[in-house]
């Protein structure tokens, strides 16, 4: 049977016109612990793909909330392209339900509203096991895909 859940085109190799393109990776320092290999995976894919580390810049803001604040600063500012990457953790509240709304909502705004990029690389887990499979894990690096979806809309020119 075909395994629908092996996203094999992320093993693609991108092919960017030039490798001029500034690109901003903003991350959340709530359960750092996990959104550190989040940027890494997300910083080094970068850098494979011929992207200038002086052409990237690394920002990380308090919580996953503040994700849209740091990437319409960033579109603002003139960034071809913006990766953002948290980690929101299931709790007793309704506060997960209102962050994780807010961020996609407001990210979905920010790549509207400038016309780039902006990846999503929010993980919305129940617990810090399933954060930590889908950083590195079983499933998957949400990091190093997070930059390879921008850099695969940044082939395009
Ligand atoms: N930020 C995260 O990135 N991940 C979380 O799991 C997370 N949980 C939160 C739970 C509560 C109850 C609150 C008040 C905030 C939480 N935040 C979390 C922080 C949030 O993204 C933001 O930084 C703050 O609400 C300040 O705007």
């Amino acid at each position: 049977m075909a395994d629908y859940s092996s996203q094999t085109f992320l093993n693609e190799k991108i092919n960017l016109p030039h490798t001029n393109f500034k690109v901003g990776v903003v991350t959340a320092l709530w359960n750092t612990a996990i959104t550190g290999v989040l940027k890494s995976g997300a910083v080094n894919t970068l850098l494979d793909a011929g992207i200038p580390e002086k052409n990237i810049t690394i920002w990380d803001v308090p919580g996953s909330y503040e994700l849209i604040y740091g990437a319409n600063k960033l579109a603002t500012d003139g960034y071809d392209a913006v990766i953002c990457l948290g980690v929101v953790i299931q709790g007793e509240t309704r506060h997960f339900d209102f962050i994780c709304d807010a961020v996609a909502n407001g990210i979905a705004n920010v790549t509207i509203k400038h016309n780039i990029p902006v990846a999503f690389g929010l993980l919305t887990t129940d617990n810090q096991e399933q954060a930590v499979e889908r950083s590195g894990g079983k499933h998957g690096h949400k990091g190093e895909e997070a930059a390879w979806t921008v850099l695969k809309l940044l082939e395009r020119g």
